[in-house]
């Protein structure tokens, strides 16, 4: 950025002697514990100077301001560390989140209706870009605008070929842009997201809410309300999921490897180990699985027992194809390894991560020192 900013400068100066004034601003971001109230209840979080959500930049007259973004996530009351641990203990699923929060807020909710919720300003006749960002642990999430449509044009640093749409579907750990066109003149309009799940699994059924706040729009003025689809919408989410087509332009190619040198297919799914420990789950425990094979979490980096040579920390004969056939419904796409690396591959909903829905593959060295990994440094921390 600076460099950019420095180059601008030069021009700028050569130019127009008397106009320049570049800056590049700097901020201090202390990350401490914090006591943090939600849901009319508090306990210690990590924070940003103290503050969830961390502090606001103000931007000022004449800077580059990117984008407008959205972070929805979960909120425990409880101590996240102590809900996977009892889940392990247990032997079953962790207990679903207390909340869904539109970024760090939960809006009012049942348990907690005094709480108020994120505000987004807004100007009328404007497009905004609102980058959405799920970083829920375990659900997918859908996301609508009161009286506003979605253009989407970008999911998970990919453009995609833009489309309207009344209601996002977001996954743990996806993110997608989209577009939204402030065509009221005034007004609040509510922002809802709230979770999509048809399978008879349970989920945090609680939506999230927040505005979308016009300017000139008394505070104490009534919200456009909207209802977010049933948590079983299975229409809503196919809707969406085959909306999406890559741009496919001229100058931006959907470019798919055509050629593939190794064939693998993985099933992915949950299965039950025995574990006499477990008394909630009736001595067994739930475990997810890759061509039913679980991870076990190692206690020697993987890089590490590659490079030293140090047995018995993994083997190599993960199986290419899953034990039993059965009717699949898709196949999985060819991955591509590129560099030298130890690639860890996990599912982006924690629980299934911890419960060993995870593999890494170890790519070997290839032809000369740039494919070749270094070795670790001389001051790397001995167990
Ligand atoms: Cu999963």
């Amino acid at each position: 950025m600076e460099y950019s900013c420095f180059r601008l400068m030069l021009l700028a100066v050569f130019f127009f002697p008397a106009f320049v004034e570049c800056r590049t601003r700097h901020y201090k971001f202390n990350v401490v514990m914090k006591n943090t109230s939600r849901l009319c209840s508090s306990k210690p979080i990590v924070t940003v100077n103290g503050m969830f959500p961390g502090p606001t930049l103000y931007a000022r007259e004449d800077d580059t301001v990117l984008e407008v973004v959205v972070v929805l996530a979960e909120w425990w009351k409880s101590d996240t560390e102590a809900v996977v641990n009892e889940a392990l203990k247990s032997g079953l699923a962790p207990n679903v989140s207390d909340a869904h929060t539109i970024n760090g807020h939960p809006g009012a909710v049942p348990a907690c209706s005094s709480q108020g919720g994120f505000t987004l300003a807004v100007q009328s006749g404007k497009t905004y870009m609102l980058r959405l960002i799920n970083a829920a642990l375990n659900e997918e999430l859908f996301f609508k605008i009161a009286g506003h449509k979605l253009t989407v044009v970008e999911v998970d640093a990919t453009y995609v070929k833009p489309f309207q749409t009344d209601t996002v579907l977001i996954a743990p750990g996806q993110t997608t842009n989209v577009l939204v066109t402030t065509n009221k003149n005034t007004g609040k309009y509510l922002v809802a997201a709230s979770p999509f799940m048809d399978a008879p699994i349970a989920v945090d059924n609680i939506t999230a809410t927040a505005t979308l706040h016009y300017s000139g729009t008394l505070s104490n003025s009534p919200t456009t309300l909207t209802i977010p689809p049933p948590k079983n919408a299975t229409a809503v989410a196919n809707q969406f999921a085959n909306s999406l087509r890559s741009l496919n332009s001229k100058t931006f190619p959907a470019k798919v490897p055509l050629t593939v040198d190794h064939s693998l297919l993985f099933t992915v799914g949950l299965g039950i180990n025995p574990c006499p420990a477990c008394k909630a789950g009736n001595g067994s425990r739930v475990v997810a699985s890759i061509n039913n094979v679980t991870f076990v979490m190692p206690t020697t980096a993987l890089l590490q027992a590659h490079f030293f040579n140090i047995s018995g920390v993994f083997t190599t004969d993960f199986p290419a194809n899953p034990p039993q056939a059965f009717n699949y419904t898709g196949s999985t796409p060819p991955t591509n390894l590129q560099t030298t690396r130890v690639w860890f591959m996990h599912c982006h909903l924690e629980v299934h991560t911890t419960w060993g829905l995870k593999m890494a593959f170890l790519v070997d060295n290839g032809k000369g020192p740039n494919e070749s990994t270094l070795p670790p440094p001389s001051d790397l921390p001995k167990c």
